[in-house]
């Protein structure tokens, strides 16, 4: 049987390091598409690099999801079988500040990869990166397929528009693009300013007096979270059924932003205590505090609450998690341990 070709954009990302790894172990060939920095931004693909089976079904090339032209030229070049969008600004507090930015990346970078897939009259397959934060200040508990979004970031109202533009791409030209709306999923290769990796990285660092103080935003949210390795597994699946289609991916629990923290620091054996209430909240250790809120770390409108119902993927899709959160912060804290030590 021919190998099966799959495109990642946003390789260099979380989800696109996990992915790659998966679908190489599908025996796929992986196109990657990286943008240009001024750093090398390769750290997670290190793996595969490392590992011959990995490397010699790997390549990457340079795009971006603001210029159309390289899309328009990697798309021709490679043909692919799956066309996986992972690319975009995804910190939403950042989104706030660069909602012009974000909206062409996230929104527009997705027409020109479907326009270029239906130019080309491409069979390729198309994922696309949807995100619970579409259903933002929500309107029902838990969130499913059907469940109305109601987006209160820049970041959410471009990845409604990606939702929409996916949906309507399929309805009008016929191409097999589906959404997949995923809750939020860590990882040891979270990004570092994301609210999970900071608290692993910060409470491992304060318990080995590297840091002293880790400082916070909002603690009282809630959110349903996943493990990347899992949510990678669901993005393939989706592209395997017969019929193109959007699907939730979610645990169906929830924590607050507080909840967390307690469980990392009842792993790292840290005796934390709360005083103080509202932005004046803080944790401490043998007295002394630890963590504390900061306005800066506050969003002019917050998503609240996030809960998944994921009920369709478990039924069509065959999928569910095979992580929870006390195994998640278990890898993300051996992860960290380990990276200290070097
Ligand atoms: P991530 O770690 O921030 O990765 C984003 C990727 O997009 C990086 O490879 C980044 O490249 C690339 N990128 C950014 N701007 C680009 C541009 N202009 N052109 C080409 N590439 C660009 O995000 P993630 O956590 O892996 O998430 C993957 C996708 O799922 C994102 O679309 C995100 O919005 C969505 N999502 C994530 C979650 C979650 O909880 N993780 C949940 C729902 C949806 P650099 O390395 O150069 O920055
Ligand atoms: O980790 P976060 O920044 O993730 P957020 O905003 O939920 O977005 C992530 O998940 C989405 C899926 O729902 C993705 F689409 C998106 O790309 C991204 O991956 O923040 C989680 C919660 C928020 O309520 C935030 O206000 O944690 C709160 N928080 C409290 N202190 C903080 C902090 N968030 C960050 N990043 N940093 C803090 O210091």
């Amino acid at each position: 049987m021919k190998k099966k070709l799959a495109l990642i954009f946003g390789i260099t990302g979380q989800d696109g390091s996990y992915l790659a790894k998966f679908l190489i172990s599908k025996k796929y060939t992986v196109i990657g598409v990286k943008r240009r920095s001024s750093s090398v931004t390769t750290h997670r693909l290190t793996d595969i690099y490392k590992d011959p089976q990995y490397a010699k079904n790997f390549k990457m090339f340079y795009g971006d999801l603001g210029d159309y032209a390289s899309i328009f030229k990697i798309l021709k070049k490679f043909k692919p079988d799956e066309v996986y969008n992972l690319a975009a600004q995804s910190h939403v507090a950042v989104s706030f500040n660069i909602p012009d930015y974000t909206n062409d990346i996230n929104a527009n970078g997705v027409i020109r990869i479907l326009e270029t897939i239906k130019t080309l009259k491409l069979k390729s397959k198309f994922y696309q990166a949807g995100s619970s934060e579409m259903f933002g200040d929500v309107i029902q508990t838990p969130q499913n397929e059907k469940t109305p979004f109601n987006p209160v970031s820049p970041y959410a109202v471009s990845k409604v528009q990606a939702y929409w533009i996916t949906a309507f791409y399929r309805k009008a030209y016929n191409i097999f693009a589906c959404n997949g709306i995923l809750f939020n999923h860590e990882s040891p290769l979270r990004g570092e300013n994301f609210v999970t990796k900071k608290i692993v990285q910060g409470l491992v660092k304060i318990k080995q007096k590297k840091q002293r103080k880790l400082f916070l935003g909002n603690i009282y949210a809630k959110r349903d979270w996943g493990h990347a390795e899992d949510y990678v597994k669901a993005q393939w699946l989706i592209l395997q059924q017969k019929k193109p289609d959007d699907f939730v991916i979610a645990t169906g629990k929830q924590y607050t932003v507080k909840d967390f923290i307690n469980l990392v620091a009842k792993q790292l054996k840290l005796k934390l205590i709360w005083r103080g209430v509202g932005i004046n909240e803080k944790a401490y250790f043998n007295d002394k505090a630890i963590i504390e809120c900061d306005k800066r770390y506050f969003r002019p409108s917050e998503v609240e609450t996030l809960k998944g119902d994921c009920s369709k993927a478990r039924k069509i899709l065959k999928w569910k998690p095979l992580h929870n959160i006390n195994s998640l912060i278990k890898d993300m804290i051996s992860y960290e341990i380990n990276n200290l030590k070097e």
